[in-house]
């Protein structure tokens, strides 16, 4: 756990967050500031701010958990695809530094935008 960290206090239960997934070693809870209903973040539990500073066994983990809930995010939200994303990095748009991997729901209707338009 590193302090000042809010992915950290959420893991801990110091701040509420609506629980998607669980177990041992990676959380999924909902986004709190929606790129689109059911938008999903998945965490490894323990503090990592990069993708690439996670053991490959926990890295392998953390996709496992994305790729099982995407059926069920797009089924949950009705959408027709999903964007599945890590920003990684200040100047990729990572705000919070405990790496943390997106699955935002995506609808036909939505423009077909590119990740790059919807990361803003
Ligand atoms: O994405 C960081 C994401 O984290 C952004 O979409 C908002 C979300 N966020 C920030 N604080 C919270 C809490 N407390 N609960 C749930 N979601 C939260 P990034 O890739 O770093 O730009």
């Amino acid at each position: 756990m590193s302090d000042d960290c809010i992915f950290c206090s959420i893991v801990a239960g110091e701040i509420p967050s609506r629980t998607v997934y669980e177990d041992d070693d990676v959380l999924a809870f909902l986004d709190a500031n929606p790129l689109a209903p059911g938008h999903t973040l998945v965490i490894p539990k323990a503090h990592h701010e990069h993708v690439q500073d996670m053991p490959n066994d926990l890295a392998a983990d953390v996709f496992a958990v994305m790729q099982r809930l995407v059926d069920p995010v797009e089924s949950a939200a009705g959408a027709d695809g999903s964007t599945v994303a890590f920003n990684n990095g200040e100047v990729a748009g990572q705000e919070v530094p405990h790496t943390h991997g997106h699955i935002v729901p995506r609808f036909d209707d939505d423009g077909s935008r590119p990740i790059h338009s919807i990361f803003g």
